[in-house]
C-alpha cells in the first residue's frame, strides 16, 4: 500500500478546543499521525513518500471561493482586531437570524463559515489543511496513475467541511476533492464511503444535488452524537441527486457484528452504483476506547475492515479522518491498511 506522509503535519497544532465548557489541549493532535507512521513502519508499510504541491483549483471546484479566502484571512483579521487567544466563532446565523449579507467584523465572519465551535483556528490551519488536501491529491494521483490503492495521511481531517464551512476539526474536504477531480480527469462515477464514527456532513451537502457522486456514512445516530443537525436515513439526496446519498445512523454502543452487517450493505449499494473510483473516509474513531464516540469496535476489527472493503476489487483511495484513542490509532489505522493488502 503506498502511503502519501508528510512530517509537516507535525508542527502544526492548535492550543484550544472548547469542550464541556473548558478550552481543553484538542483531540485533533499531530501525536495522531506520529503513532500511525510509528506503526505503519514496525509492520514493514515503508512504501512512504511525501506530497507534491498542488493548486486551489480542485479545491474551488467543491468548495465556495469566498469561504476560501476566509481561511486564508480569518487569523490576521482576528490579530487586527485584537484579540489575545485562538479564533474561537461566538455568534452564529441562527434560526430566526439566518438571512443578510457575510458581514465585515472577523467575529461574525467566523459564525458565518462555521458549523461548530470547537475548532479554533490559528496562524497555522489554513496552512495546515493545505498540506493536507496536497497529501489527498497525491495519493489519488497515485490511484489514477496505477491504478492501486493508496492511503492519504491527511491532518487535519476533511469529512466534516461543508461547500462553504469548516467545524468538526476539518477546513477542506479532502475526499470531496479528491472526488471532483477525479470526474475531472474523466471519471463518470466517484462513490465517498465514510466509515468515521461521524457522519459525513460535509460531503453530502458537497454532493447532495449530484448523481455523480454516490455518498454513504455510517456512523452515530445524530440524535446523539455530533454534527447533530444532518445525517439521518430520510436525506437520500435532492432533484438529480435522489438516490445518491445513503445515511446509516446508529445507536450508541453498535458493535462489530451489527456495524459490519451495515457496512455489508453498503458495499452492495457501492458495487450496485459501478463506480471508477471509491474513496473511503477512513475514521477510526468506532473504537471502544475513543474518547469522544460510542462504538465497540475492536483493534482486530479493523483487520476485517480492510478485507471486506478489498472485497469490492475497485480501485480505492484511502483518506484519514478522525479516531481520538492517540495510543491506539496506529494499531486501529494500519490494520485496516495490512486487512486490505493481505488477500
Ligand atoms: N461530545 C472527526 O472525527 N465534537 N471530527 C464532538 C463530543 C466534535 C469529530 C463532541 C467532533 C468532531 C473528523
Ligand atoms: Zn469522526
Amino acid at each position: 500500500m503506498q502511503i502519501i506522509h508528510s512530517d509537516d503535519t507535525r508542527s502544526r497544532r492548535t492550543h484550544t478546543e472548547l469542550f464541556g465548557g473548558q478550552l481543553v489541549a484538542p483531540f485533533e493532535c499531530p501525536e495522531r499521525i506520529d503513532y500511525i507512521i510509528e506503526r505503519a513502519r514496525h509492520v514493514g508499510l515503508t512504501n512512504i513518500k511525501g506530497p507534491d504541491a498542488h493548486d486551489l483549483s480542485a479545491v474551488l471546484a467543491v468548495h465556495d471561493a469566498g469561504y476560501i479566502g476566509f481561511l486564508a484571512n480569518a487569523w490576521d483579521e482576528w490579530k487586527t482586531a485584537g484579540y489575545e487567544g485562538e479564533a474561537i466563532p461566538n455568534i452564529w446565523p441562527s434560526r430566526r437570524m439566518p438571512g443578510g449579507p457575510v458581514p465585515r467584523h472577523i467575529e461574525a465572519r467566523l459564525g458565518y463559515y462555521a458549523l461548530a465551535g470547537e475548532t479554533s483556528l490559528n496562524a497555522d490551519t489554513f496552512a495546515s489543511a493545505l498540506l493536507s488536501k496536497d497529501i489527498a491529491l497525491t495519493a489519488l494521483d497515485h490511484v489514477l496513475q496505477t491504478g492501486d490503492p493508496a492511503f492519504g495521511l491527511c491532518r487535519p481531517p476533511g469529512h466534516h467541511a461543508a461547500v462553504d464551512q469548516y467545524g468538526g476539526y476539518c477546513f477542506i474536504n479532502n475526499a470531496a476533492v479528491c472526488a471532483q477531480r477525479a470526474l475531472d480527469r474523466g471519471h463518470h462515477r466517484v462513490a465517498v464511503l465514510d466509515i468515521d464514527f461521524h457522519h459525513g456532513n460535509g460531503t453530502q451537502d458537497i454532493f447532495y444535488e449530484r448523481a455523480d457522486v454516490l455518498t454513504i456514512s455510517l456512523h452515530g445516530d445524530p440524535m446523539d452524537e455530533f454534527p447533530y443537525f444532518l445525517g439521518y436515513a430520510n436525506e437520500t439526496g435532492r432533484g438529480p441527486g435522489e438516490g445518491y446519498n445513503i445515511n446509516y445512523p446508529l445507536p450508541s454502543g453498535t458493535d462489530y457484528a451489527a456495524w459490519s452487517r451495515h457496512l455489508d450493505d453498503a458495499m452492495v449499494k457501492v458495487r450496485d452504483y459501478r463506480p471508477d473510483l471509491v474513496i473511503i473516509a477512513l475514521g477510526v474513531d468506532t473504537f471502544e476506547n475513543d474518547p469522544i464516540s460510542s462504538f465497540t469496535l475492536q483493534s482486530n476489527d479493523y483487520l476485517d475492515i480492510g478485507k471486506r472493503l478489498q472485497s469490492m476489487a475497485l480501485p480505492t483511495l484511502l483518506l484519514m479522518e478522525g479516531g481520538y484513542a492517540v495510543e491506539e490509532i496506529g494499531v486501529n489505522t494500519i490494520n485496516i491498511l495490512q486487512g486490505f493488502d493481505t488477500v
